[in-house]
């Protein structure tokens, strides 16, 4: 890159799906034609949440907005979608969208607004460019696509117990005397947690993990249970079980603020520690101690991921997981509780969000999980608008996502600031703006502060934000419905227009002045200390939660189950594209292979290993290690298909499976078997040493 001097700093809200929505402080400068671009990126010293610091991924955020691959002019392709290396050709804004335009008009007077399917996600979780924008397709009256690709089993077993997702403040973590990250490589997905959590420690608490691999989380906590994948209902069957049998309940909160406690009670009595730990992989002892920790430990704080939702039993672990500080009564206590997403806390006017009213209830719709099948022939799409996402990558069963994207009468739009592998498969790439060049609003999953970013930089060459490409779409196409139009503050002042107390007092004018503010919450935040936002008021502890083993009827040809949770240095597939992130993660994908069944299937470390599932296969190096346990292969990061050996995205080999809750993703599921690869390719960690 070339050297340049920096002029001003920055305050701007990072918009990538991440619980912690910093705030970073972005260094500006004069690029090589003079116009003002993105050099550095760090994190605002003075926020309560960020406390100074990016992650390890952020901090190269510049390299992706300056990439020189990055599309900056409308492209067309030329040549088929099938060709190896796919080739396009520069148009005019008013070329793409004139032809984009009369296509979809074309399928909407003879096939209707069905065959037109919008696909995004949250490669920006702004209000305006992530979500406001669906407002043109729910005014054609496309089917809804029904999110998410990520949290909907952990949302819908969220909203059984406790009705809206409220979070323990992170801020009061520090209160909390026992710690357990289950299911979350927090470390690496939720980094600003962690100053929290060490200043708890410092205090006396305790840090306990539960995953079925020893991540960093792992090993920075205290005690790690290496539980067996799917298993957490058993696991917290277990817990509750003994909760009851020693008197650890908290029996005045479960009278008060829950429903359901003798049908729970019942429910965990089976679950011995002997019965746990058979179906867990643990000692009986583990759960005996772990239950013990919690039974006795005022506060008890919980952090829950989403990986162990991603089962085809994962709402029920999940749900059983977050009904304990029911038990426990730790939702009382300042720093105890539970946590898996803070968004509820965000009572935003959302009527006419992204068009919201014109949906009617019953509108067709098609689960974004099984994109695959959406795109088979017979299913009758005529054409794909994506944005935010990158689903040739990152959807599961995805030989079956690329095959459809790559059909001759298919027209697939992709709106994009990075040449994903869904971009080369796309008949028109419209190059989108980045953070910084267009103006948002972000909530957090992760914390309770609202953040604002103006227009601060120039878009390069020709980048648009998503909200103008739709907005000229539906000038093209005639739609006539006024939040179609809306400015950034024409929604801002609707996403305010609200008496509810959480925003009270957060005007436009302030969150401009200010930038990021925190919500109108009380300082001290107990958000289910007297019951929940339910039907009957209560925290609801029925049906009881069951444990049910999905893999119970596996046959032997599928002996191994794979994980493939987030890497460190990525952001699912956004930063795969970056040469010094991909090193940082070992140049190619590789598998955690224990041991003794490295030793079974006749793998040595460094080998490459071909995994088979029911859906399709990938090759990859085979890493031994004790990291994981016997059964369990571990596979991090959502990696370009480019950087791996054969091409593929790890999605290949995972299934369009459904969780028993939510119709969510079912990434950490799958069965396989794997087979050493014959023909060497030279293992690029040796060969650097
Ligand atoms: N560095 C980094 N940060 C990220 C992301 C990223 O890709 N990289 N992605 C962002 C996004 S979109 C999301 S949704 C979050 C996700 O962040 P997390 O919630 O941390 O990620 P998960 O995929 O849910 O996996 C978390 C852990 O769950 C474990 N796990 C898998 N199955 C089970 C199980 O059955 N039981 C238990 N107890 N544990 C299990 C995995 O081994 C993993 O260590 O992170 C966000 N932040
Ligand atoms: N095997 C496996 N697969 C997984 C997961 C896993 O753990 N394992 N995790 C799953 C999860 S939790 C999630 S959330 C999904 C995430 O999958 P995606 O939602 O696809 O997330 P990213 O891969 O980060 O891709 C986001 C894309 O949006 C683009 N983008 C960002 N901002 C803008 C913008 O303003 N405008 C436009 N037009 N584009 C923009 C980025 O350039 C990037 O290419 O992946 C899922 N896939
Ligand atoms: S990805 Fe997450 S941790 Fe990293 S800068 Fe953005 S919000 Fe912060
Ligand atoms: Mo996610």
């Amino acid at each position: 890159m070339t050297a340049t001097a920096p002029t001003r700093d920055v305050l701007l809200t990072c918009p990538l799906d991440c619980p912690d929505a910093c705030r970073l402080k972005v260094t500006l400068g004069a690029g090589p034609d003079g116009t003002e671009r993105m050099l550095k990126v760090t994190g605002d010293a003075g926020h309560p949440i960020t406390r100074g610091f990016a992650c390890a991924k952020t901090v190269h955020y510049p390299a992706r907005a300056n990439h020189p691959e990055r599309p900056l002019y409308p492209l067309r392709r030329v040549g088929r979608k099938t060709d190896a290396a796919p080739q396009f050709e520069r148009v005019t804004w008013d070329e793409a969208l004139d032809d984009i335009a009369a296509r979809l008009k074309d399928l909407l007077d003879t096939r209707g607004p069905r065959s037109i399917l919008r696909y995004n996600y949250a490669g920006t979780m702004g209000l305006r460019e992530g979500t406001h924008v669906h407002a043109l397709f729910r005014a054609l009256g496309t089917p809804e696509l029904e999110e998410t690709i990520c949290a909907s089993a952990g949302t819908a077993a969220w909203a059984m117990g406790y009705g809206t997702r409220y979070s323990v403040d992170p801020q009061d973590v520090a209160h909390a005397r026992l710690i357990v990250l289950w299911g979350i490589n927090s470390l690496s997905t939720n980094s600003h947690l962690t100053p929290h959590m060490t200043a708890a420690r410092k205090a006396g608490a305790r840090i306990m993990c539960v995953d079925p691999y020893r991540n960093r989380t792992a090993a920075f906590a205290d005690e790690h249970l290496k539980i067996k994948p799917g298993t957490d209902a058993a696991l917290a069957l277990g817990v509750m079980h003994e909760l009851f049998a020693h008197g650890w309940t908290d029996d005045a909160y479960l009278a008060e603020a829950t429903e359901g406690a003798d049908e729970l009670r019942e429910a965990a009595r089976p679950w011995t520690p002997d019965r746990t730990a058979e179906v867990t992989g643990l000692s009986a002892d583990d759960v005996r101690a772990f239950a013990r920790a919690i039974g006795t430990t005022r506060p008890t704080y919980i952090r829950v991921g989403y990986g162990m939702t991603r089962h085809e039993n994962g709402g029920t672990n999940l749900r059983a997981v977050t009904l304990l500080p029911a038990l426990t009564g730790d939702w009382r206590h300042r720093g105890g509780g539970c946590s898996l997403s803070a968004s509820g806390a965000f009572k935003l006017n959302r009527t006419q969000l992204g068009a919201a009213h014109l949906v009617q209830p019953g509108h067709p719709s098609v689960n974004m999980n099984q994109l695959g099948d959406a795109l088979f022939p017979d299913a009758g799409l005529g054409a794909l608008v994506v944005y935010n996402t990158n689903p040739a990558v990152v959807a599961p069963d995805s030989g079956r996502v690329r095959a459809g994207l790559q059909r001759d009468d298919l027209l697939v739009v992709v709106l994009e600031q990075a040449m994903t592998e869904t971009a080369r498969l796309a008949d028109y790439v419209l190059p989108a703006t980045t953070f910084a060049e267009h103006a948002d609003l972000y909530t957090s999953y992760g914390h309770h502060y609202l953040g604002y970013n103006p227009v601060t930089l120039p878009a390069p060459g020709e980048a648009r934000p998503n909200s103008w490409v739709m907005q000229e779409l539906a000038r093209r196409l005639g739609v006539t419905e006024p939040s179609m139009y809306w400015t950034m503050d024409e929604l801002l002042a609707h996403l305010l227009d609200t008496d509810h107390p959480h925003l009270s007092g957060i005007t436009p004018e302030r969150l401009k002045a200010e930038g990021s503010v925190r919500l109108n919450l009380p300082e001290v935040f107990l958000p289910y200390a007297h019951g929940a936002e339910t039907p009957g008021g209560k925290v609801q502890l029925t049906p009881a939660p069951t444990y049910s083993d999905p893999h119970e009827h596996a046959g032997p040809e599928w002996p191994l189950h794979l994980i493939t949770p987030p890497a460190h240095h990525f952001l699912n597939s956004t930063y795969g594209l970056l040469p010094n992130l991909t090193r940082a993660e070992g140049s190619e994908p590789h598998v955690l292979m224990h041991p003794e069944d490295a030793a079974t299937h006749g793998l040595q470390d460094g080998q490459l290993g071909t995994l088979r599932s029911e859906v399709g296969e990938i090759t990859r190096r085979i890493r031994v290690s004790d990291a994981t346990q016997p059964g369990t292969l571990v596979l991090e990061g959502t990696w370009w298909g480019l950087s791996a050996p054969d091409g593929r995205s790890v999605n290949e080999v995972t299934a369009q499976t459904l969780t028993d809750l939510g119709g969510g993703s079912t990434f950490h599921s799958m069965r396989v078997a794997v087979t050493p690869v014959q023909a060497e390719q030279p293992d690029p960690v040796s060969a650097a040493d």
